[in-house]
């Protein structure tokens, strides 16, 4: 092998590893919209971006009309709004879920409805209130996707 023979093997294989890099980066990018002056919508964020996720920040002026134009039942709302692959992610669900969720296709969404504290991003010294996440079909019915904390 010429050493400019073996030079062209290692670019194309270099090129390998970025075309997968790119497309696992593109499989966790997800959209958030939230009001300026939301600070657990940052910290919520945060636990996104420990978690592997490529956030993309949208600050909004008027988080009602997002919802509604996202398709997030009034029900289920929350502060910040996300949307991955079509779907939208209500208010502080954990990471992990969001994950779980591009393996349900009947689900428009999911919401963890209010702020409870000790969702990721409302950690409030240690408080703990059990909360759900609430998966909205496209047929307009809500599923309890998961109880946390986990029982
Ligand atoms: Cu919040």
């Amino acid at each position: 092998m010429t050493a400019k023979c073996k030079g062209a093997r290692v670019a194309m294989l270099a090129a390998l590893f970025m075309t997968s890099a790119v497309q696992s980066a593109d499989a966790l990018t997800i959209d958030v919209h939230r009001d300026a002056n939301c600070g657990c919508c940052k910290k919520w964020i945060s636990h996104l971006e420990a978690n592997g996720f490529k956030v993309i920040d949208h600050v909004e002026g008027d988080m009602t009309s997002v919802k509604q134009r996202l398709g997030v039942a009034p029900r289920l709302a929350s502060c910040h709004t996300a949307v991955i692959d079509g779907k939208f992610v209500e208010g502080h669900v954990p990471a992990a879920q969001i994950i779980e969720l591009s393996k349900r296709d009947v689900l428009a969404g999911i919401a963890v409805p209010g702020m409870p504290a000790g969702s990721p991003g409302m950690e409030v010294g240690g408080t703990q209130h059990a909360y759900q996440v609430i998966g909205l079909t496209k047929a307009g019915t809500d599923q309890v996707i998961a109880d946390y904390p986990a029982k």
